[in-house]
């Protein structure tokens, strides 16, 4: 979109699901991006929003309100606050980090609804979704895994493979089984309302070939979904937690979460102006994290439905068919709303060389990072954004992290500041000097100034926010090189006039800096502004060597950074290798390996594929099952220890893996013929091993 044609922003930052704190993954790939182009826009003095809230509605909520023993509510009470405050304590501004769960936004993703279904726009259809029988539910998403058929990953969801960025259906999943009961679902008819995409295809081919300066990783995966040709998309859910489906009979159904969940940013957005509206205060500013003295009177609908605005998503890859395609097709069927102009997605960070993992505890959390690294909050925003993963997945690393800090934020850019102001204080008790004669060093350095800001715009503006980084501590290079050049510290005793030029334009370079690392490092442009001790500037002034005028009286020099110790990370790094411990002790059944066999002796064993045709229970026994097996070579019995897992009626039919030359033995008066693979897990708990397909009967496992 062009420059001058665009009278506001409305960037948006993808809503975190509320069932976990959020970690460096996070930040590297959507907040901080979207952080930094933000407050580059303010400082621009552009008319922007910067919206954001919580996830609160869908499977991912309800599994983790399962797995904890509570309701959805306490679960989204709880994270909210802790994801929200992590944003707060990292200087991530956002206008308003709203909730789901709201009353606003249920009326407005309600209405959003409800205006496409009357429009006619959705297909009602009944088709057979998976339901688990146990727990009398239908199961949508991730209540459902299974094995991709798109790229094999065993753990796909039943609405998003994560490995491999598909999206999927249910119904699509390879061996499905039930997050709740862990048994293969059933079948069973039920009626959704669908989204034809298929209908929105040229449409939304138009719209993402316009956008040919998107980042080729958005456009690539955009382009393969609409070369696969669009499928129609229920919309709806058969579940209990959510957005209530607000048409007759549909008892039981909430919106799917990703129809709700983008349409939070626009009631995220008229919350912010709903009260600046009528002029009172938010009574919720403080659960929204509202800063209420920001909000002018306007206009939400001016940020969603002008031409003149400007509209960007900040997400990560894994979001991005939702936001490029899915999003922009329903804004399409509504018929009001304006399209993103860009969607910036990042790739994913990776710790220490192994991705990222909840579940594996394998994670930097930002509340446990604040708690170890107090105010050290820009540390981590500078080696996150410096280390970003752009344009392909990158590794955070602690010895990284280091180094960074110790060579780069201290040694240039506070190596830089501090020398500056020590002289100052040193030659004329902290009063900026006059600058005198100008020299074609001095005028270099000037004009090297003078030309950054703009290169650092270009940069910001086009998302290449490593790039831009790299541009601002060039000015603190720059910096330093002129000190080490000019050497004030000598010149001192021979040319007092020469050190007050020097100093003069130093400190400009130091003004200068505050300005141009404010989005990047706020707090540290907030220390630098108090030594400077002046109110700032907006970016229209940088690259000016006239900000900071002769006299002006600077405070007294302070440290921006401190050198990080071994120590310090070793911790780090310790905490990390506790977590692997902790996941293999806790996955292992605790049964140490055994001694190492030849592989003669292994082939010795003859393991067959057989199938279950008869099971009873053996009498006065618990645990065992007596079992018919057809095992492709002969009809035969064993007996097994399996009664307390499975029930003979359940099994008939059962693939299972056999060792069929084990030597014959009598167990309970029944003479056993061979025994039956299982898999035992810590708790105890027995499953067969068998084929992942069905196989002949006799296949030889090997
Ligand atoms: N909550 C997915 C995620 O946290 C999802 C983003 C919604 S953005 C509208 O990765
Ligand atoms: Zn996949």
């Amino acid at each position: 979109m062009d420059n001058s044609k665009i009278k506001r922003y409305t960037v948006t930052a993808a809503l975190p699901y509320t069932n976990g704190p959020v970690h460096i993954g996070h930040l590297a790939g959507v907040y901080l991006p979207a952080d930094t182009y933000v407050r580059y826009l303010r400082s621009n003095k552009r008319d922007v929003k910067f919206i954001c809230g919580s996830d609160e509605n869908g499977v991912p909520i309800t599994l983790k309100a399962k797995k904890e023993g509570v309701t959805p509510q306490v679960v989204v009470d709880k994270y909210h606050k802790i994801i929200g405050d992590s944003f707060k304590d990292f200087g991530v501004s956002f206008d308003i980090y709203h909730r789901t769960s709201s009353q606003m936004h249920h009326q407005t993703a309600s209405d959003f609804f409800k205006t496409l279904y009357e429009k006619g726009v959705f297909t009602e259809e009944i088709t057979e979704q998976y339901y688990d029988e146990k727990a009398q539910t239908f199961l949508a998403d991730r209540y459902i895994t299974g094995t991709c058929p798109k790229c094999g990953n065993e753990n796909a969801y039943g609405d998003q493979c994560e490995n491999c960025g598909s999206t999927l259906n249910a119904t699509d999943l390879i061996n499905p089984k039930s997050t709740l009961s862990g048994e293969p679902p059933v079948r069973k008819e039920t009626k959704n309302w669908f989204l034809p995409l298929d209908k929105y295809e040229d449409q939304l081919r138009t719209y993402i070939e316009s956008h040919k300066e998107w980042k080729p990783n958005v456009l690539g995966q955009c382009q393969s979904w609409l070369n696969a040709g669009l499928q129609p998309r229920a919309m709806t859910r058969d579940l209990d937690w959510g957005v209530k489906v607000p048409v007759k009979d549909a008892e039981g159904k909430v919106l799917y979460v990703w129809f709700d969940a983008p349409i939070g940013y626009i009631s995220a957005t008229k919350e912010l102006f709903e009260y600046a509206r009528l002029d009172v205060w938010n009574p919720r500013a403080e659960e929204y994290y509202i800063n209420q003295n920001e909000v002018e009177k306007g206009n939400w609908e001016e940020y969603w439905k002008s031409k003149d605005t400007k509209l960007v998503h900040f997400i990560g890859k894994d979001n991005i068919v939702f936001h490029c395609i899915i999003f922009p097709a329903m804004l399409m069927a509504h018929g009001d709303y304006i399209l993103a102009d860009n969607v910036p997605a990042n790739e994913f960070l990776n710790l220490e060389g192994q991705k990222i993992s909840t579940s594996k505890n394998w994670a930097v959390w930002l509340n446990e990072y604040l708690e170890e690294f107090e105010g050290k909050q820009d540390v981590l925003r500078y080696v996150l954004t410096a280390t970003a993963p752009e344009t392909k997945d990158n590794d955070f690393t602690w010895k990284d992290f280091q180094a960074r800090n110790n060579n780069e934020l201290v040694a240039i850019l506070g190596n830089f500041i501090n020398r500056v102001v020590v002289l100052t204080h040193k030659y004329f008790d902290g009063k900026v000097p006059m600058c005198m004669k100008i020299t074609s060093t001095d005028q270099q350095v000037i004009d090297e100034l003078a030309a950054a800001p703009a290169k650092i715009s270009a940069s910001i503006e086009n998302y290449r926010f490593r790039e831009a980084l790299g541009e601002v501590m060039n000015v603190a290079r720059l910096g330093n090189k002129y000190l080490a050049e000019t050497e004030p510290w000598k010149v001192i005793k021979t040319d007092e006039d020469r050190v007050r030029t020097i100093l003069n334009i130093s400190l400009q370079i130091a003004a200068n800096l505050e300005i141009l690392i404010e989005p990047f490092l706020p707090f540290t442009a907030d220390k630098l502004m108090k030594m400077l001790n002046y109110g700032g500037h907006t970016w229209e002034s940088a690259g000016r060597v006239n900000l900071l005028h002769r006299g002006h009286q600077l405070n007294e020099p302070v440290l921006l950074f401190e050198k990080i110790e071994d120590d310090a990370v070793q911790a780090q790094i310790d905490k990390l290798n506790q977590s692997k411990l902790d996941n293999n002790t806790t996955s292992a059944t605790g049964a140490p390996a055994k001694e190492d066999v030849q592989f003669e002796q292994f082939s010795a064993i003859d393991i067959r594929v057989a199938t279950i045709i008869a099971a009873e229970k053996v009498e006065k026994t618990k645990k065992l099952l007596k079992l018919t097996l057809d095992t492709g070579l002969d009809q035969r019995t064993v007996v097994s220890g399996i009664a307390e897992y499975y029930k003979p009626e359940d099994i008939i039919g059962q693939q299972v893996s056999l060792i069929v030359n084990l030597a014959p033995r009598e167990i309970k008066g029944i003479m056993s013929q061979g025994m039956i693979l299982m898999s035992e897990d810590a708790d105890g708990k027995l499953a067969f091993v068998a084929p992942i397909a069905k196989h002949q009967n006799g296949s030889v496992i090997r």
